[in-house]
C-alpha cells in the first residue's frame, strides 16, 4: 500500500508552513506495512501542478494526503470540496495571481473529497484533537492540489482515495503575529498536528 503525503513551503507573510514539519517528521516514520511518500510542494500554482502529476505518474498512489495551512483556523480542517477554479488572494511565491480561471476544462465543477472525513473528524475528537468538516479549501494553491489529485483520480482510477487536510498555525507563528501586530489567533502544537495526520492515514487506510 503506497500512500503519498504532500505538504507546503512557506507562503505570504508566513515564514513557517507548518505542514512542512508535519512532513518532516512524516518522512522519518515507519507505518505497519505501508510506503509513505512525501513531498513538499511549491506555493507556485504551475510548478505544484506539474509536481504533482508527475508524483501520481511515478509512483502510482494507492493514497493521497494533501497538507496545507490555513491561517487563523483553529482546528483540524478535513476539505469536503474542491472547486474547478484559481481566484488568489494573493500572488504565489512566483507573483501569478490568477483571477477567475479554471483548473481544467474538461473537469468537473467540483470534486467531493474522497478520504472518509467524517470519521477522520470523529476519531480525532476522541483523541482530544478539535477537528471540523470545512466546506471551502479556498481558491488558491491548496484548492488547486486537492482538485488536480481529485481530477487524476476521476480520470485514472488512482489515488482511489484522496483528499485535503488543513491544518492551523504552530504556536511559535501566533507568538511572533501576537508580539508584532498584537493579533490574538489561534494555534495547535506540532505534535498534535503530526498526530492527526497519522491517525487521518491510519483512517484512511481501514475503511
Ligand atoms: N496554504 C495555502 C497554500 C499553501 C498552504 O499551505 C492555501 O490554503 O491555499
Amino acid at each position: 500500500m503506497k500512500v503519498l503525503v504532500t505538504g507546503f513551503e512557506p507562503f505570504g507573510s508566513n515564514k513557517i508552513n507548518p505542514t512542512e514539519k508535519i512532513i518532516d517528521s512524516l518522512a522519518n516514520e515507519e507505518l505497519e506495512g505501508i510506503s509513505i511518500i512525501t513531498n513538499v510542494l511549491p506555493v507556485v500554482f504551475k510548478k505544484a501542478d506539474e509536481i504533482l502529476a508527475n508524483l501520481l505518474a511515478e509512483h502510482k498512489p494507492d493514497i493521497a494526503i494533501h497538507l496545507g495551512l490555513a491561517a487563523g483556523r483553529s482546528s483540524i480542517s478535513l476539505e469536503r470540496v474542491a472547486i474547478n477554479l484559481m481566484d488568489a488572494r494573493i500572488p504565489d511565491n512566483e507573483n501569478f495571481q490568477p483571477k477567475d480561471e479554471q483548473l481544467r476544462k474538461d473537469g468537473e465543477t467540483a470534486y467531493l473529497s474522497k478520504l472518509p472525513i467524517k470519521e477522520i473528524v470523529n476519531e480525532l475528537r476522541k483523541e482530544g484533537i478539535p477537528s471540523v468538516v470545512s466546506n471551502t479549501a479556498g481558491l488558491y494553491v491548496c484548492n488547486e492540489v486537492m482538485y488536480l489529485s481529485l481530477y487524476h483520480s476521476a480520470k485514472f482510477g488512482f489515488p482511489a482515495k484522496t483528499g485535503f487536510i488543513h491544518v492551523p498555525y504552530l504556536p511559535e507563528q501566533v507568538v511572533e503575529k501576537f508580539l508584532t501586530n498584537g493579533q490574538n489567533i489561534p494555534c495547535l502544537p506540532l505534535d498534535l498536528q503530526v498526530k492527526a495526520v497519522k491517525i487521518a492515514i491510519q483512517k484512511t487506510l481501514k475503511l
